[in-house]
């Protein structure tokens, strides 16, 4: 029997993450935690508790407690974020994940989910159909975060033999729960104004194109990934995962055929740099080759739920 703990259930990602998980391992068998209060949905269907990743001795005790074999590991601090505070969320970043390898390795647990992301590329990689093997110069503290981490859970897997997975994930859009500080998390606050207000300021220029995801497509390929056999994983550091691609100005179109009269302008912050150094199309051939990538979701599918369930949300 698997007994699953996932760290950081209450963000973008966990809040959705651990309720499937729930759904395919049992609500008991899936312990949420965070450093905050959950949503509710998570506190009525199983167990959560408060913790503080960087507390190795408290890890280790819910691991024990809990008889747990698989983490999903979620904490961490996103770009935007990062460059307002760098040593301490390379602290958070870095320090969370050797104690989460850690206790892996010393309760010998099955598997870790540990997710990467599009920022472990910088302004030197190729930027359209980025490969899974190409040049990695990051430029931000949390690219140069999630690289050292790739590169930390590959060194397990080959070292100590955990089995280490990971995603390199695409800005995730979703409707649940909102965005943690992201350079991509304009295209999750576009719907919430674009239904309050019929209008939007980008802090993105319109023409700056990404990778992005519909986080149902996330999910899935999430636990795909955990459920796959291990003889069909080629690599234990992180699995390029495309989604789609688009721009701010395509966004803005794409919402304008259900909201005629929505306005977007362009205001790009900080954070307009760090886009610039990511790529705009991803080559995920890995992924579908090794374990059978797929999605569902295309600009358009994704606008039309966005915009149904934000507006039932809103009331
Ligand atoms: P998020 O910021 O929404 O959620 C992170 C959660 O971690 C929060 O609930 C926060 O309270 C918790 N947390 C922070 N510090 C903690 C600590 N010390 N101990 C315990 N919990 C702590 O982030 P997310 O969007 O859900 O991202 C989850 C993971 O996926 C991160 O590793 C992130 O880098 C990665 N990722 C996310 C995206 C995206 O677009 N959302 C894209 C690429 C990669
Ligand atoms: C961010 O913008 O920081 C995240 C990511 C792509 O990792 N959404």
């Amino acid at each position: 029997m698997e007994r699953i703990l996932v760290i950081g259930c209450s963000g973008q990602i966990g809040s959705e993450l651990t309720l499937e998980l729930r759904k395919m391992y049992g609500d008991s068998n899936v312990v949420a935690t965070d450093i905050r209060p959950a949503p509710a949905d998570i506190l009525e269907s199983g167990p959560f508790e408060i913790l503080d990743v960087l507390d190795a001795g408290k890890l280790q005790l819910v691991c024990e407690h809990e008889k747990i074999t698989q983490i999903y590991h979620l904490a961490a601090i996103l770009s935007g974020n990062a460059e307002k505070r760098p040593m301490p969320s390379w602290d958070i970043n870095m320090h969370s994940l050797f104690n989460v390898l850690e206790i892996t390795k010393a309760l010998k647990l099955k598997k870790i989910f540990w997710p990467s992301s599009i920022a472990v590329f910088g302004p030197t990689t190729p930027r359209m159909n980025t490969p899974q093997y190409t040049i990695m110069e990051p430029n931000t503290v949390y690219g140069i975060s999630k690289l050292a981490g790739e590169r930390w859970i590959e060194y397990y897997y080959q070292k100590y033999g955990i089995d280490t997975r990971s995603l390199r994930y695409p800005g995730l859009i979703s409707y649940k729960t909102e965005a943690g500080g992201g350079t991509t998390d304009y295209a999750v606050e576009i719907f919430y104004e674009a239904i309050r207000r019929k209008k939007y300021t980008c802090f993105l220029s319109s023409e700056t194109a990404l990778p992005m995801m519909f986080m149902p497509d996330a999910i899935k390929a999430t636990v795909d990934l955990m459920e796959a056999d291990s003889s069909r994983l080629s690599l234990h550091s992180s699995y390029n995962v495309a989604g789609i691609c688009f721009t701010p100005h395509a966004l803005g179109m794409e919402i304008k055929k259900h909201i005629p009269d929505f306005e977007i302008t362009y205001e790009p912050d900080f954070r307009q740099v760090i886009a610039d150094s990511w790529p705009d199309r991803i080559d995920d051939n890995v992924a579908r080759n090794d374990w059978g990538l797929t999605y569902e979701y295309d600009l358009p599918k994704m606008t039309e739920v966005m915009i149904t369930e934000i507006r039932k949300k809103l009331g």
